[in-house]
């Protein structure tokens, strides 16, 4: 495996210094041709990534490849996919763990990591037949009546990708099989999801990796009350997806359970069992497999070292430019598809939990930028809010767009000669052109700067197979970037400051008539004194 540097260690780092000094003027329109258009694309198992609209030109493009060489990008892909352990920070305690989230889908051909991929092959196994018991009436509810619902209870990995591919592919949902989602442990999330459902025809799968997430575990107990108090007995209906030898890790209490392995981040895991069960329940097998069998084209794809032919390559390089070497702080993910309506929140925990880091994998401060904040809402209707802010604002921030050329459902209209699609369509190459072109204006108030970078990628159409192959692409982008940087893309102990904090809060609650003498000092008493003054303590 390629030795892990410092991104400003690169021989290429200080070309691209130097480069950024006389960056190409999108506005120029010299510049902006369609010869431009048609030279800078590239595809990747059934994605075109356009990036003419990005502030790029030949001796950029071959500096930010040079990087990729130099840093040893594909080789410590490589080294990922067949089971290096990267999941760690030398000479430091860490998780010290594979990150082998790729061998979920490795399992079409000759696999990079055959004994991870033959774990997956024994779940898939026992999810084909779980989904075979529950089509041959042979689980059934205490009525003999099929299934229609289920509910995932899980938080963070154990939810964001999950949902997101449900609500991306719902349209292809078998007839009467519905999900639904509890995640925060808001008491509202939950209640709200539970009114209203026959809860005879319901199954909840509760998914956690650790199997001790204090909001999947309460998530768990108020679904659980419900059940009972319905009449109904939760081993009947409950599924658990878990890690080997966690809590949950109790088949006697669930009607059936799967396991997610060491090996897979919760962020990389929807196409583990964590987002399976779910998926297979609500697709069919044969779709989720689809979604695999994208992820793995994807995947593949992605061990190119031809930037050029490389999708999540070149899309991981264009981000590193606008954020390195042309410092923008922020990157807009603006789906134009409803189905994608949530996948931007997944990749924002799939990108900020990965790469908002600021140390090194030997443990040494970065004096460079890692991660951006990463945000966006699905096309049109970010047209109509914060766009603005985009064409006319003082930051720039780089976008990168999606979308399809043709939409899931049948039934569109014609509107004044266009489709729907079409009007979908046309806003998001006129936006794509309209932040990099920009608008001289006599009128300052009208006057749009341009220069405002962006990609757009475009599939055929949002359908298993492309939305697993999109999954992998972000996922495979997100790595890239993360090796670049030199840091460890497949930890988050960022998370668990608040997480202790919470729970000395939690105890002081539980016990909060003897703690109202509490004068101890630091934190503890700051917590106490917090809760007094916003008015959550019992008087
Ligand atoms: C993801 C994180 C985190 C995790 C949740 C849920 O990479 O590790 O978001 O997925 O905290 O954890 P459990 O699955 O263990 O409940």
């Amino acid at each position: 495996m390629a030795p892990s540097t410092d991104l400003d260690t690169l021989p290429a780092f200080a070309t691209l210094q130097a480069l950024s000094h006389q960056v190409p003027d999108l506005t120029d329109p010299a510049l902006l041709t369609p010869d431009r258009l048609q030279s800078l694309r590239s595809h990747s198992a059934g994605f075109d990534l356009f990036y003419a609209t990005q502030r790029v030109d030949e001796s950029i493009l071959a500096a930010l490849q040079a990087l990729a060489d130099q840093g040893g990008v594909i080789e410590q892909f490589l080294a990922m996919k067949k089971g290096a352990v990267m999941n760690r920070i030398e000479g430091w305690p860490s998780e010290n763990r594979q990150v082998l989230h790729t061998a979920c889908r490795d399992v079409f051909g000759a696999p990079h990591a055959p004994e991870a991929t033959g774990q997956t092959e024994a779940e898939l196994k026992k999810l084909a037949d779980f989904l075979d018991d529950l089509d041959q009436g042979r689980l059934t509810n205490e009525q003999g009546q099929p299934f229609t619902d289920m509910i995932q209870v899980g938080i963070g990995g154990s939810d964001l990708g999950p949902r997101a591919l449900y609500l991306a592919l719902a349209a292809y949902s078998r007839q009467g099989r519905q999900i639904h989602f509890i995640a925060n442990v808001d008491p509202d999330d939950g209640l709200a999801v539970l009114k209203g459902l026959d809860l005879s025809r319901t199954l909840v799968n509760v998914v956690s990796k650790s199997g001790t997430t204090l909001e999947t575990l309460t998530n768990e107990e108020l679904v659980k009350a419900a059940f009972i108090q319905a009449g109904l007995d939760p081993a009947r209906h409950f599924l658990a997806v878990t890690g080997q030898g966690s809590p949950m890790d109790d088949p006697a209490k669930y009607l059936r359970s799967f396991y997610i392995y060491d090996y897979i981040g919760g962020r990389y895991s929807a196409t583990s069992m964590v987002g399976g069960v779910m998926l297979g329940f609500a697709l069919g097998a044969e779709n989720f497999r689809e979604i695999l069998h994208g992820a793995r084209d994807m995947d593949r794809a992605a061990e190119e070292r031809e930037s050029r032919r490389n999708v999540p390559l070149l899309l991981a390089l264009l981000g590193i430019w606008n954020r390195n070497f042309l410092h923008r702080e922020t990157l807009a993910i603006l789906p134009y598809s409803q189905g994608l309506c949530r996948f931007t929140a997944h990749l924002q925990q799939c990108d900020m939990e990965s790469n908002g880091k600021s140390c090194n994998r030997q443990g040494k401060p970065l004096f460079y930028q890692t991660g951006p904040v990463v945000w966006g809402e699905p096309g049109t209707n970010g047209q109509h809010a914060f766009y603005q802010l985009m064409h006319q604002g003082t930051a720039v921030i780089p976008a990168e767009f999606i979308g399809f050329r043709a939409n899931q459902y049948d039934g569109d209209i014609l509107v004044k000669k266009t489709t729907s699609q079409e009007k979908l369509t046309a806003n998001l190459l006129a936006q794509s052109l309209a932040l990099a072109l920009g608008r001289q204006h006599d009128n300052p108030n009208r006057f749009f700067a341009g220069n405002r970078p962006n990609s757009l990628l475009m599939a055929d159409r949002l359908t298993p197979y492309s939305m697993g192959a999109l999954l992998a692409l972000y996922e495979a982008k997100i790595v890239f970037q993360g090796f670049l940087w030199n840091i460890n893309s497949f930890d988050q102990e960022g998370v668990q400051l608040g997480k202790i904090l919470a729970s000395r809060l939690l105890d002081h609650m539980a016990g909060q008539q003897e703690d109202a003498q509490y004068d101890g000092s630091g934190t503890d008493a700051l917590g106490w004194a917090l809760m007094q003054i916003a008015g959550l303590t019992k008087s």
